[in-house]
């Protein structure tokens, strides 16, 4: 095998370039990291760069031609076009590392059904929330498990750094917890039966069912951690967007169209529907 050696003189010359790239000052190119060409502080002035999920279904999935889709993602092109970004690059990572990539500024936003929490508030800021519902419990035909209570002595999956792995770790003492990268793998080791259950969110329990033939044994209300996109804290502007959007994305009916389009079937958190539609149900406060 060839070695490649580096010379000094050359790295320092290629470190210059870099650097010149990243600041955007190279030669004739603009500056274009100024205010009014950038006001909502994006890496790259005119792209949001979202961090999200690629095996979420139907919030955020990457299709048979690795394009990213689902609820979440449509939301949140449709609210950024509305901010006035129309390029917007959805990137697969894991659930775990998500917040902390949006917060050291390798992201500009997090889109992946994330749970609006004070917890995670330390790390990022949330747009207002787009999405209230359950967390459940899925397994096998024969595993036995009928509901929560059935857990006691199991193996059950989560993916880490979720809410389920924090309820579990909180609610289902008498369970032993398998942690998983992401859901793909987890359902694997309940297809397998090394895990003898898995704990996510409601919508992509039901695909997985559905895809795999399993059964749903619980659902857990989440109703106090709406989902909301995350944004890098101090980034006021592309917050206040994105949250004037949502606002206008929920009062045209759009929210609506992509919530039965993805959801079909599943009751509507009335709280994000056009005003008018929400007279028959009071909105919950939060
Ligand atoms: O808290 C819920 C919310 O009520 C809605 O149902 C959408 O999902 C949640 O935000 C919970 N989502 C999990 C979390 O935030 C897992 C996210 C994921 O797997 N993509 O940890």
């Amino acid at each position: 095998m060839k070695r490649l050696k580096f010379r000094p003189g050359v790295i320092v010359v290629a470190a210059a370039a870099a650097l010149l790239a990243l600041t955007g000052c190279g030669g004739s190119t603009p500056a274009a990291s100024s205010t009014a060409d950038n006001p909502y502080g994006l890496i790259q002035p005119g792209t949001i760069r979202v961090a999200s999920l690629g095996d979420s279904k139907p919030y955020t999935f990457a299709d048979a031609s690795g394009n990213f889709t689902g609820f979440d993602v449509e939301l949140f092109k449709d609210v950024a076009k509305r901010a006035g970004v129309d390029n917007v690059v959805f990137t697969g990572q894991d659930f775990s590392g998500l917040l902390a990539a949006v917060a050291n500024g390798q992201f500009d936003v997090g889109v992946a059904a994330i749970g609006i929490t004070d917890k995670r508030k330390e790390t990022v800021d949330f747009s207002n929330g787009y999405l209230a519902g359950y967390l459940t419990v899925i397994t096998t035909k024969d595993s036995g498990i009928k509901d929560a209570n059935g857990l006691s002595g199991k193996r059950l999956g989560v993916v880490q750094g979720t809410l389920q792995e924090a309820y579990a770790v909180k609610n289902f003492t008498s369970t032993n917890l398998v942690r998983f990268p992401d859901n793909n793998t987890a359902i694997a080791a309940v297809n397998n039966g090394s895990v003898d259950a898995h704990f996510l969110d409601y919508e992509a329990a039901k695909s997985y069912v559905q895809q795999h033939g399993l059964v749903s044994a619980a659902d857990i209300p989440s109703f106090d951690a709406p989902a909301g996109f995350a944004i890098a804290k101090g980034k006021t502007a592309l917050k206040a967007a994105l949250d004037k959007g949502l606002a206008e994305a929920m009062e045209d009916g759009t929210w609506k169209k992509l919530y039965q389009k993805w959801f079909p079937g599943s009751p509507m958190p009335a709280q994000y529907l056009p005003k008018a539609e929400q007279t028959a149900t009071p909105a919950p406060s939060k």
